[in-house]
């Protein structure tokens, strides 16, 4: 701690800064650009020989230049194939191409040659994002599809089908596109909108016997998820009516539609729609391109009718009610079934928040989150998700490890002895009877409602903040705090309820303002009272991935100090809340690099 004793000094400032910078909700725009119009090439910037202090260890990216949305992720002859959309010239958007990269464990990746790149008229602008399908049934026996989006002159979006070439090589490095291609395209008689028709989910197959898919579009300001069946996965027939859709919701890019399992955390097939053991409910992901969000429904699926009816959809609720997998930068992700494990695995694209220029001067631009298992809560209420169990081979051997510990009022405590550029870091907050001291905040006759849980982040009074301080130069200068905060809320006149808010607040990320320094915050439904308040950070040089309430609240941030780089970062735990807490468990372990996309 000597080390730090002038922090200490610094410390009040800072956590008075928190407090201010989330109040005034520092929310910039700055991030990398993946808006559709020019073709972009750069010179790769010389990589690796160079400062590259923001290349993350062990989240998924290519070797160099651009990738944003993860496609067709599927586990294939015991090998996980990853394709994504990739800018094989440049570091920023454009020349859209599937890259390719398979592993064994999800954690270790190997490159391969593109699988898709513009070729045929219906793709010469880009092969979008699509889905991958292990078909089965009707004569196939576990023989995967790839369905994208291509796009055409004038920017038309077309549905197309590609196959490997040789189902006997497991790592499937060379695909065919359908000489019946494009198989599905929007004319004037299917009323669909021909630049807002794109990504295909991966097909499910009823009893009927007809593959269906979903499609995103938008009519008006109307989202829809576009159902299309096919009975040999060839001739696409429209379905009289959407599976789902929602006005003021704008184009709903990247839907996922798969089955979870109530009361069992094994994920599900994704053509199941019965099963022995335990009922089923479906989960309907859209990604909102205004927003760059993604929002999660949980519902009924009817097969017969083929109609989805969330529990809560967005019509029947605002849209910051609606859940969400991640509430900081994560967008278009994708789900898959993974067999091998009997889980369901979520991955998405987590966007740079740096200028193009820096993109441009690093040489690539944007990661994949690490992949998620993913299953219903047994409150039926959300998903949960957690990091895949294999990231924790990547774990040091000797963690710094705590149990039971009182964190003063005012604390600020150095964790020492781990790689804090790159950790992976658990603690377990007890509140308890501290959380009726929290202060009230009157929602009912006062003066405001309570629907932004940013606007709690920085709200004075309330418990804390209290959790974990990332990515801190020596001098504190530049952090991300990734905490709690607990409220109480008068919801009527007789009747009180504690909430609890995370946040991810970047304000003080970096000394480079020209980075997105926005903070992000949600909800985490859990009982203070009762129940402990976990965290867990997985921190990678330039993101910070955070899981509260044991994976029912998970926020990514891009972040890039400028001081507290590789060997000159600090991982910290503090407590501000007035009275001491008990931090009951804390392990934080320094994290090996994995082998991401090397090219020697
Ligand atoms: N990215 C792809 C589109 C998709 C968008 C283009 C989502 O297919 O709608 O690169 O980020």
């Amino acid at each position: 701690m000597a080390l730090f004793s002038s922090s200490m000094r610094v410390w009040r400032s800072v956590l008075s800064f928190i407090v201010a910078g989330l109040s005034y909700g520092v929310y910039h725009s700055t991030e990398a650009s993946h808006h559709y119009s020019h073709q972009n090439i750069h010179q790769t910037h010389s990589l690796f020989s160079n400062n590259q202090p923001y290349r993350t260890a062990f989240h998924f990216q290519p070797h160099h230049n651009w990738m944003n949305d993860p496609n067709g992720p599927m586990r294939y002859k015991g090998v996980y194939h990853m394709f994504y959309q990739h800018n094989p010239k440049g570091a920023t958007w454009g020349n859209i191409a599937w890259g390719h990269s398979v592993s064994r464990d999800l954690v270790n990746w190997a490159p391969l040659p593109l699988a898709l790149s513009p070729a045929e008229s219906y793709d010469i602008n880009g092969c979008w994002s699509g889905s991958a399908t292990i078909l089965h049934g009707q004569g196939h026996s576990n023989k995967p599809a790839l369905l994208y989006t291509g796009v055409g002159p004038n920017q038309k979006q077309t549905q197309n089908l590609a196959l490997p070439l040789n189902l006997s090589d497991p790592f499937l490095r060379d695909w065919v596109r359908s000489p019946l291609n494009p198989l599905i395209a929007p004319t004037s008689l299917t009323q669909i909108n021909a630049t807002s028709f794109r990504d295909p989910t991966t097909a499910w197959l009823p009893h009927d016997g007809f593959w269906r898919i979903l499609v995103g579009s938008q009519r008006r300001d109307r989202g829809i998820a576009l159902l299309f069946k096919s009975k040999d996965f060839v001739h696409w027939v429209k379905a009289k009516h959407p599976l789902y859709s929602a006005k003021h919701t704008g184009m709903w890019e990247c839907p996922d539609f798969f089955p979870v399992f109530i009361n069992s955390t094994f994920g599900v097939e994704t053509s199941t729609l019965h099963d022995d053991h335990f009922r089923l409910k479906h989960v309907l992901k859209l990604s909102l391109i205004d927003l760059a969000q993604d929002y999660y429904l949980i519902g009924s699926y009817n097969v017969t009718r083929d109609s989805f009816i969330p529990d809560k959809g967005f019509e029947d609720t605002e849209l910051s009610s609606i859940l969400r997998y991640d509430y900081g930068k994560f967008y278009a992700s994708k789900t898959f079934y993974d067999d091998s494990k009997r889980r369901r695995i979520l991955w998405g694209w987590v966007n740079e928040s740096s200028a193009k220029k820096d993109d441009i001067q690093k040489g690539w631009s944007g990661i994949q989150a690490i992949p998620r298992s993913v299953w219903l809560h047994k409150s039926g209420k959300q998903l949960v998700q957690w990091p895949i169990k294999e990231i924790e081979k990547l774990r040091s051997k000797n963690p710094l490890t705590w149990r039971s510990k009182v964190l003063e009022a005012g604390s600020l405590l150095h964790l020492p002895g781990v790689t804090a550029a790159q950790a992976d870091v658990e603690v377990t907050f007890k509140v308890n009877e501290l959380a009726e001291k929290a202060k009230e905040l009157k929602q009912i006759g006062g003066k405001r409602k309570v629907t932004d849980p940013r606007s709690l982040c920085g709200e004075k009074g309330g418990i804390g903040p209290f959790g974990l301080l990332v990515l801190a130069s020596k001098g504190l200068q530049e952090h991300t705090s990734v905490f709690f905060k607990v409220f109480k809320l008068k919801i009527d006149h007789n009747t009180t309820k504690l909430v609890v808010v995370m946040c991810s607040d970047q304000s003080r990320s970096s000394l480079n303002h020209e980075n997105d320094l926005s903070s992000y915050g949600a909800f985490l439904d859990v009982d203070p009272l009762h129940q402990n308040l976990s965290l867990r950070s997985l921190i990678d040089h330039s993101v910070v991935e955070s899981f509260g309430g044991k994976g029912k609240v998970c926020i990514t941030a891009r972040v890039y100090p400028t001081l507290a780089i590789n060997d000159e970062a600090h991982l910290f735990v503090f407590n501000d809340a007035s009275s001491n807490l008990n931090v009951t468990t804390l392990t934080a372990w320094s994290m090996k690099k994995a082998r991401v996309n090397s090219i020697n």
